[in-house]
């Protein structure tokens, strides 16, 4: 068989969590034209509504914090028939905090990314999969990082939430193969969204030094790897793809010598 024979899964609804920014904003519009349906969520409903204007009857906009397991599960039960049962889901809501070393570090910044990065993230799953399996198959994306994998000074917990993504990703597949539910986890380098502004709580200055003489991966490219991911014929299970900028490769062990 060719593989261009091979049988696609079946498109439906995907619901993007972070639509409002960054990658979700550029994944949301892809989806929508590869032929799906989108449920569009983040909590600026402003942006959520502009978005959704652009994208017009394929999306439906939900004002949701994803830290708020009740609402979360509340709003997925409560999905209109032609936006059910989700087929796909992209948990990409999530954020960083600070750059300080963990001694110096805000522990209500670690507490908000770990309620965010790991624990939105497990609602934002739960909710959606019991429609993946009644519907009979799906699509778990998950939103990684490179620091995930690789440490940097000042990555401490959001690198540790990143790594509880990647690891669930393994996990959920391990729970969800015999349902016809594939899990991939994105693993992004340095790209340019309001990532910088969020992690240097508004300040402009700082985040734009982070890419300033770089070419950083942009979220079209995300979106594409998304899209790829979403497209391999159903015999196809793509466990992770990382990608960094051109521009970025790794550092050197550090060594303190006396
Ligand atoms: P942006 O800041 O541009 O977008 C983040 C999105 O997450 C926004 O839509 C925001 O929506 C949403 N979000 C944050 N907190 C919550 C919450 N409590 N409830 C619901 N939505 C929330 O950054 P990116 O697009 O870069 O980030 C998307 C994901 O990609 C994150 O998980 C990030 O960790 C990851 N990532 C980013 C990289 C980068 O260099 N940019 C590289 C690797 C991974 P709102 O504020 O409206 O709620
Ligand atoms: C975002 C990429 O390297 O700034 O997850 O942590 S990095």
């Amino acid at each position: 068989m060719q593989s261009s024979d091979s049988p696609r899964p079946p498109k439906g609804t995907a619901w993007v969590t972070g639509a409002t920014s960054g990658f979700g904003e550029a994944i949301a519009r892809r989806l929508v034209a590869d032929g799906y349906r989108v449920v569009i969520s983040g909590r600026r409903a402003d942006r959520l509504q502009a978005l959704s204007d652009e994208l017009g009857a394929a999306a439906l906009p939900m004002v949701l914090d994803v830290r708020d397991r009740q609402a979360v599960l509340a709003a997925v039960d409560g999905l209109p028939a032609d936006f059910r049962p989700l087929r796909v889901v992209i948990a990409n809501a999530g954020l960083a905090l600070g750059l300080d070393p963990a001694d110096r570090a805000d522990l209500d910044d670690w507490d908000t990314m770990v309620d965010t990065n790991v624990k939105g993230l497990m609602y934002t799953i739960r909710a959606a999969l019991p429609q993946m399996v009644d519907a009979g198959g799906g699509h778990v994306i998950t939103m990684g990082s490179v620091a995930g994998s690789y440490p940097y000074p000042g990555g401490n917990a959001y690198g540790a939430t990143k790594a509880f993504v990647a690891q669930l990703a393994l996990n959920l597949r391990a729970d969800l193969v015999s349902k016809g539910i594939r899990v991939t986890d994105i693993e992004p380098g340095l790209a340019q969204t309001e990532f910088s502004v969020v992690r240097f709580k508004g300040d402009a200055a700082s985040a734009g030094k982070v890419y300033q003489g770089t070419e950083p991966l942009l979220p079209v490219d995300i979106a594409e790897a998304v899209s790829w991911a979403l497209s391999q014929p159903a015999r196809v299970n793509v466990n992770r793809i990382e990608l960094m900028a051109g521009c970025q490769a790794f550092g050197p062990f550090q060594i303190v010598r006396s």
